[in-house]
C-alpha cells in the first residue's frame, strides 16, 4: 500500500465535511454532487475485498429509480450477489472518514478482514445513463489504480448485466461468457429455444411495448432485440431520447401511482411492461376495453411462475424443494394463491434484494419476488444438473418439460432480478402455457391496499421484528396498529422506516379500497403521535 499516494489521490475527491452517508439497502444513495470521495473510497475498498476474497469485485454506479439528479454506488461480491453484511459497515465507516482518517480506516478495514495485500486483486465497473455517471465512475477506478488493482471497465450497462458479468468471472466462464455478447447470446439463444417448443399458434407473432423509464434499459435492448426480433417484437418507449430518467415514467412510478406511465400510447388490452431506471424491476399492465390499467406487480409473477415450475417439475417426476419468498409488501392474496391454490410454502424476509436472494438460496428452486418488480428464480448446483441429466436421458413428454426447465435456468439471471431476462421468461411461459395478460392477471385478485409516508425526526425510533411484520418501538405502538387492524375484513397493516428515504412507510390492506383508505390514515396518525411526527399530519393525496 502506497500511504503516499493514497493520501494524495484521496486529497483530489475530497469529502464534503461533515457529510455523513450509509450503505444502505442498495448501496450509497444521495446527490450525484456528494459522491466523489464516496465512489473514490468504494474503489478502494471493492481492491480489498477483492484481495481478501481472491475474486473478481464489482462496482456498479446507478441510483436505480431515484430522480436523475442523484446517484449511488453499489458493490458485488463474488458469486455476483449483494456485498456482504460485514463489508456494508466497513463501507460505510470508509465513506464517513474524515479526509485525515481515511488511510488508518483503510488500513484498520484490511487488518480486521486480514486481507492479504500482497495478493492481486481485480475490479469490474459499470455505471448506468445519469449524466453524473460518467464522472463518477472515473472516480472508482481512481481508488481501484491507486491501490495497486487492475479493473475492467464494462462502461454503460443494467445493473444485472454486471452482476451477471461478475459471476461469469468468478466460475470461469462456466456461468457464462463475461461480455455483453455472451450474455445476449446466452439469453437469447435459451429464449429462441424455448418458443421452438410453443405449439399454440393463438396470435401468431407476439408484441410487446416496453417503457424503459428513459433508462440504460432502452440502449441494452436496442442491442439485444435482433436476437430475438423473430420470436418476439418489442417496442421502445421512454428510450432516454426525449424525456428525463425516471420522470412520470418507469416501474417506480407505475407501481407506486398505480397508473400508465406517460410517454406511451397504450390501447385497450395491449401488451406493456415498464423498467426501472437500471433495469432490475419489470412489471407488466394493460388497460380494458373501459380504460381501466391492470397492473400486474411482482407477486403475480411470482404466482405464474411458481405455478409453471411446479407443474413441469410434476411432469418430469421430479419432487425438487420449492420455496417462494416474499416481503411483508406481498398482497394477502397472492400469498393465499400460492399457498392454497399452487400449494408451495412461502416464507417472508426483511425488504431488500439482499434478504429475499439469501433466503431463496435455501432451496432446490427458491423463487423470490418483491412486490415492486425485483426478482428473479435460484435453482440449487445439485438441481441443475439433475435437471440438465434428466433432459438427456428421458423420452418424449417429460424429456420436453426437462428440456424447458433447462432454458428456463439458462434465461433466468441466477446472479440477481434482472428486467430483460425476467421479460423474456414471462414472455416464454405465457407463450407457452398460451396465456394473455388478461388470464395471467385473473390468476387472483388483488386486496385493496396503499401506503403512505409519514415524516419524523428521527425513523430509527420504529424498530420491527418478524420480517417488518410487527413493530417493537416505540412502546404501544404495535398493540395501537393491532387494535385498529380489527376493525376490518382481511386487513393487515404494518409500518417500517424506509431504507432508502428518510421516512416511515405505512402499508394497508384490506376487503375494499374504503377500509384501506380508512385504516391507513389511523395507521399513519397513530405513527405520528407515538413515533415523534413532524410537519403536517399525512394526509392521503388521490
Ligand atoms: C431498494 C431495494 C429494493 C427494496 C427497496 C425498498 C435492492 C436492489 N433494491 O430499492 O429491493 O424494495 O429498496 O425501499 O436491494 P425502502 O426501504 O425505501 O422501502
Ligand atoms: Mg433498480
Amino acid at each position: 500500500m502506497d500511504s503516499n499516494a493514497i493520501i494524495k489521490c484521496s486529497a483530489l475527491h475530497v469529502k464534503p465535511k461533515g457529510l455523513t452517508l450509509q450503505y444502505g439497502t442498495a448501496g450509497f444513495r444521495s446527490k450525484a454532487e456528494h459522491l466523489d470521495h464516496v465512489m473514490f473510497r468504494m474503489g478502494l475498498l471493492a481492491v480489498l475485498r477483492s484481495k481478501q476474497t481472491k475474486s473478481t469485485i464489482g462496482v456498479m454506479v446507478t441510483a436505480s429509480h431515484n430522480p436523475e439528479e442523484d446517484n449511488g454506488v453499489k458493490l458485488i461480491d463474488p458469486l455476483g450477489e449483494m456485498l456482504a453484511l460485514s463489508w456494508e459497515e466497513h463501507a460505510t465507516h470508509l465513506a464517513n472518514a474524515e479526509e485525515q482518517d481515511v488511510l488508518r480506516v483503510l488500513t484498520d478495514i484490511s487488518e480486521r478482514e486480514a486481507v492479504n495485500l500482497h495478493h492481486d486483486s481485480f475490479v469490474v465497473i459499470g455505471r448506468d445513463t445519469r449524466p453524473s455517471s460518467k464522472k463518477l465512475s472515473e472516480a472508482v477506478i481512481d481508488g481501484v489504480t491507486v491501490l495497486g488493482g487492475q479493473f475492467h471497465d464494462y462502461g454503460l450497462l443494467t445493473t444485472p448485466q454486471l452482476h451477471y458479468m461478475v459471476c461469469c468471472r468468478n466460475t470461469n466462464g462456466q456461468y457464462g461468457e463475461a461480455t455483453l455478447e455472451g450474455y445476449y447470446q446466452k439469453l437469447s439463444k435459451a429464449f429462441v429455444e424455448l418458443s421452438k417448443q410453443v405449439s399454440y399458434n393463438g396470435d401468431g407473432h407476439r408484441s410487446l411495448k416496453v417503457d424503459c423509464a428513459n433508462g440504460i434499459g432502452a440502449l441494452k435492448l436496442k442491442e439485444m432485440e435482433h436476437y430475438f426480433s423473430k420470436e418476439l417484437s418489442i417496442k421502445l418507449f421512454n428510450d432516454g431520447t426525449k424525456g428525463k430518467l425516471n420522470y412520470l415514467c418507469g416501474a417506480d412510478f407505475v407501481k407506486s401511482c398505480q397508473e400508465p406511465p406517460q410517454g406511451m400510447d397504450i390501447k385497450s388490452n395491449e401488451r406493456c411492461c415498464s423498467f426501472d431506471g437500471d433495469a432490475d424491476r419489470i412489471l407488466y399492465y394493460y388497460c380494458d376495453t373501459d380504460g381501466h390499467f391492470h397492473l400486474i406487480d411482482g407477486d403475480k409473477m411470482a404466482a405464474l411462475i411458481s405455478s409453471f415450475l411446479k407443474e413441469l417439475l410434476l411432469e418430469i417426476g421430479e419432487n425438487l424443494n420449492i420455496g417462494v419468498v416474499q416481503t411483508a409488501y406481498a398482497n394477502g392474496n397472492s400469498t393465499r394463491y400460492l399457498e392454497e391454490v399452487v400449494k408451495v410454502p412461502v416464507y417472508c424476509t426483511k425488504t431488500g434484494v439482499k434478504h429475499l436472494h439469501h433466503k431463496a438460496q435455501e432451496f432446490d428452486i427458491g423463487i423470490y419476488f418483491e412486490a415492486n418488480g425485483h426478482g428473479t428464480v435460484l435453482f440449487s448446483k445439485p438441481a441443475e444438473t439433475k435437471i440438465r441429466q434428466l433432459s438427456k436421458e428421458l423420452r418424449g413428454k417429460k424429456r420436453n418439460a426437462a428440456e424447458i426447465l433447462e432454458n428456463i435456468i439458462d434465461l433466468f439471471n441466477q446472479a440477481a432480478g434482472d428486467a430483460i431476462s425476467d421479460m423474456l421468461v414471462i414472455e416464454a411461459v405465457l407463450a407457452l402455457k398460451g396465456l394473455t395478460l388478461q388470464q395471467w392477471d385473473a390468476l387472483y385478485t388483488d386486496l385493496p391496499n396503499r401506503q403512505l409516508k409519514v415524516k419524523v425526526a428521527d425513523r430509527y425510533v420504529i424498530s420491527t421484528t418478524n420480517a417488518e411484520r410487527q413493530a417493537i418501538t416505540p412502546p404501544g405502538l404495535q398493540e395501537a396498529i393491532d387494535g385498529l387492524v380489527k376493525k376490518y375484513r382481511l386487513s393487515r397493516a404494518f409500518v417500517r422506516p424506509s431504507g432508502t428515504e428518510d421516512v416511515v412507510r405505512v402499508y394497508a390492506e384490506a376487503d375494499s379500497q374504503e377500509s384501506v383508505d380508512s385504516l391507513l390514515h389511523e395507521v399513519s396518525s397513530v405513527v405520528f403521535q407515538l413515533a415523534g411526527g413532524i410537519g403536517e399530519i399525512p394526509q392521503l393525496s388521490f
